[in-house]
């Protein structure tokens, strides 16, 4: 599937952001300004821990000579920081080739004036070349972004470390300390924050789109802190705890499901991108206060097998981007916008941790749906492509191969069917776009054939 994916890209798209499958052309997202590659730098560490190695030299050979980050265009800080940055990142510590570091900390450099605030919390958006900032357009009251200004922390600890420049982390440090003099309603974090008052703006709450991966990191900075970084491991618990208080909940058919929260209100909706929700707490389990161990390895279980649910409750057996749990219907997606499915990977990673913790062969065998799925609606000859409508019975392609199907969808699927010792966590903590950091950055140092700690 890899080499699929890869060669039609090195074939129609190369040099552009992702591939159109099917009109088999390039393609580009305004989230990365004028930065090539995207699929490139994506699938670096992918290319080289399925050792395909002719093809990541290829890529390196690429990142040599054209990835420019000297653009006069506005970029998404925090897509460029989990694609870009995280890329380079993972493909430095895997491969110890110099320019990926270079790359990485000169990127991270650029992204430095996002962060000129008053309260250091960082913008949306940034112009590379001229360094002014602004936040979505959309964002209630000029709001950052949870997810956004929150999945920020993984690679930039790197970057300090592989720069000898303590900035990055000081940056990183001082967005926990303004979002610890707040007070949180009901102890959860709503997804709005104003960067000048430093103030939430409207309080709505999710642990998909706009909050998911700011809870990922916290658990991931401890971990990656090798459990050092108690202030990271006491936000993650104290949140995950509000969040099963006051978003998680159980269907009268009896799935549980994170809804979304809106100033008290509960909207029973679960997103896909939620679905990561289950690896998270699968892997925050061990350290859970309390006792809560087991509690949390079942609730990560009960999760898996919701979002299993969403792609078996479907034509295609491909989940939708939002399933419901309210007008009669259970894990299913009620509105026509929300029957898409863009080859996103939540649901196979929740399954890659599921499977690493418990080996349950479930968890392999609804990978294995999920490939034959992926092989007989998503494949075309130019490609992968993602289908508007998962419960329609023959595939409407959106014709967008997206770089994060090379980065993590086909990642977590190779670690689903690899041993444990591949990557294994004690060692390797996943940003959110699956690109692997080493744990204990303190002292990284070269270990067989990997840089790691
Ligand atoms: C990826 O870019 C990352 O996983 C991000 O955290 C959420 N969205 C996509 C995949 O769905």
């Amino acid at each position: 599937m890899m080499k699929h994916a890869w060669d039609s890209y090195r074939r129609y798209a190369w040099g552009s952001n992702e591939l159109r499958p099917v009109s088999k052309q390039g393609h580009s997202s305004n989230l990365f300004g004028d930065i090539k590659g995207a699929t490139i730098v994506d699938a670096l560490d992918t290319l080289y821990i399925m050792e395909m190695f002719e093809e990541f030299d290829a890529a390196t050979d690429w990142v040599e000579k054209n990835l420019d980050f000297n653009v006069n265009a506005e970029i998404s800080v925090f897509e460029v920081n989990i694609r870009f940055v995280g890329g380079l990142l993972s493909a430095y510590y895997l491969s110890g080739k110099e320019v990926y570091r270079r790359k990485a900390v000169e990127l991270g450099e650029k992204l430095l004036p996002a962060f000129k605030t008053p309260t250091g919390i960082p913008w949306a958006l940034l112009n590379l070349k001229s360094g002014i900032g602004r936040n979505w357009p959309w964002a209630s009251g000029g709001s950052s972004i949870l997810a956004e200004y929150g999945t920020l922390h993984l690679e930039f600890m790197h970057l300090s470390k592989l720069s000898n420049n303590p900035e990055f982390a000081q940056k990183v440090m001082n967005i926990r300390k303004v979002l610890n003099r707040l007070d949180k309603p009901q102890g959860l974090y709503p997804n709005y924050l104003n960067p000048n008052s430093g103030q939430w703006g409207q309080h709505h709450v999710s642990v998909g789109g706009l909050g998911d991966s700011f809870y990922e990191y916290l658990l991931k900075a401890w971990l990656m802190s090798d459990k050092t970084d108690e202030e990271g491991k006491k936000m993650y618990y104290d949140a995950l705890q509000a969040i099963e208080t006051n978003l998680m909940r159980k269907s009268s058919g009896g799935l549980t499901y994170i809804a979304e929260w809106k100033g008290g209100l509960l909207e029973h909706k679960m997103g896909h991108l939620t679905c990561f929700a289950g690896g998270m707490i699968a892997l925050g389990a061990d350290g859970a206060p309390s006792d809560k161990t087991g509690h949390q390895m079942e609730q990560a279980a009960e999760i898996a097998r919701t979002c299993h649910e969403s792609y078996a409750r479907t034509a295609l057996k491909l989940g939708p981007e939002a399933f419901r749990f309210d007008g009669g219907v259970e894990a299913i997606a009620t509105r026509q916008n929300e029957k898409y499915f863009i080859l996103r990977p939540e649901v196979i990673e929740t399954y890659m941790y599921m499977w690493r913790f418990t080996h349950d062969p479930k968890y392999r065998e609804w990978g294995w749906e999920a490939v034959q799925a992926l092989e007989n609606h998503c494949k075309v000859e130019g490609g992968y492509s993602g289908v508007r409508d998962v419960y329609a019975s023959t595939p409407n392609y959106d014709d967008v191969q997206q770089s994060f199907y090379l980065a993590e969808t086909l990642k977590y699927l190779f670690l689903l069917f690899s041993e444990d010792d591949h990557l294994p966590f004690e060692h390797w903590v996943f940003n959110t776009e699956a690109h692997p950091l080493p744990v204990c950055i303190h002292s990284c140092g070269r270990h067989a054939n990997m840089l790691t700690c």
